[in-house]
């Protein structure tokens, strides 16, 4: 039995479980009924959705907000920022897990930085061989959300008794591990603000780079080359100067900010890094709405080249 999170929650399918006061259940009432507009604003352009609010609440780290929308299911805000979606998700996750795991033989034990609303979980746990992910999200409240109000983006995960969710701060949770213990680290954190800035740091990238197996990979949602050009680079030249091997990829998340965005792989593993060797490769490809060989050749070449460009003139 799940337990009812405590709090603003406006979803009626659970509304009857709820202790909740009457001035409450009015405020809430009228959330629920009353369709807006809710937008992320960024540099002037705003990005919206249309819909009715389902959750709205105040955790100890951020505002997190779920909207129930016709045109893209329900979705996930974090303080003003887009998460996720119903419809665009698998844009975002198939591509952040993908790229790695069907490049390594053998995958066992991973680890997830964030990813609370189980998305990226999901997609490691079609690959049979994985024993274990350890899933380390600093808020709690979106993991009990997630559950309750994201299942279509979870699918079960959150059921499986590989995953094991830990809530801690996730450059904390790396200094604790020791040498060589994963034999995959993704990062799919929101973009950077004061409690998730480390996980953009060189520092962070060197503890990940220690803690991954010697043929392992690293990847990381690596932001938007147009909207986060300045970030996106950091990103990238930090990860040069970390791992021997860095590849990005670019594809498109229509909700975020500019459309495009980009998500990059780190390994000291020279010989086959990103080679498509993984013995299950066949059917995830089966089970993807986005991701494939194919797509995944053509989103490696698509760095724009104003960021190539500069670059090259960095490595001068
Ligand atoms: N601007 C949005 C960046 C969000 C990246 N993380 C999304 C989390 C989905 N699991």
């Amino acid at each position: 039995m799940i337990e009812l999170p405590k709090y603003q929650v406006l979803n009626l399918e659970h509304s009857g479980n709820l202790q909740k006061k009457r001035s409450h259940q009015e405020i809430n009432k009228q959330m629920h009924e009353k369709k807006i507009w809710l937008d992320e604003l960024h540099e002037g352009s705003r990005y919206g959705l249309e819909g009715k609010i389902i959750v709205k609440k105040k955790s100890s780290f951020q505002e997190i907000i779920v909207l129930e929308t016709k045109a893209h299911g329900r979705a996930l805000m974090l303080d003003g920022c887009w998460m996720t979606s119903d419809k665009e998700e698998k844009y975002y996750h198939e591509c952040l897990v993908h790229p790695a795991l069907s490049s390594l033989h053998e995958i066992s034990n991973i680890l997830i930085i964030g990813g609370g609303d189980g998305g990226t979980a999901r997609e490691c746990l079609k690959y049979k061989s994985v024993a274990n992910i350890d899933l380390v999200e600093i808020d709690n409240e979106i993991v009990t959300i997630s559950k309750h109000y994201l299942q279509q983006i979870s699918m079960g995960a959150w059921n499986d008794k590989r995953l094991k969710v830990h809530f801690s701060d996730g450059f904390e949770w790396v200094k604790n591990i020791n040498d060589n213990y994963y034999d995959v680290v993704l990062i799919d954190c929101s973009d950077p603000s004061k409690f998730s800035s480390g996980l953009f740091s060189k520092s962070f990238y060197k503890e990940c780079q220690r803690i991954i197996r010697k043929d392992g990979i690293f990847a990381t949602q690596s932001e938007s080359p147009e909207s986060f050009q300045n970030i996106h680079i950091n990103i990238i030249k930090s990860l040069r100067e970390t791992f021997k091997r860095v590849e990005t990829m670019y594809s498109f998340v229509p909700f975020y900010p500019s459309g495009i965005w980009s998500w990059t792989f780190a390994s000291d593993n020279v010989k086959s890094f990103l080679k498509e060797v993984n013995i299950e490769i066949n059917s995830i490809e089966k089970s993807c709405d986005i991701w494939n060989l194919n797509y995944q050749s053509g989103a490696f070449k698509m760095m724009p080249n104003k960021i190539y460009k500069i670059l090259s003139e960095n490595k001068k």
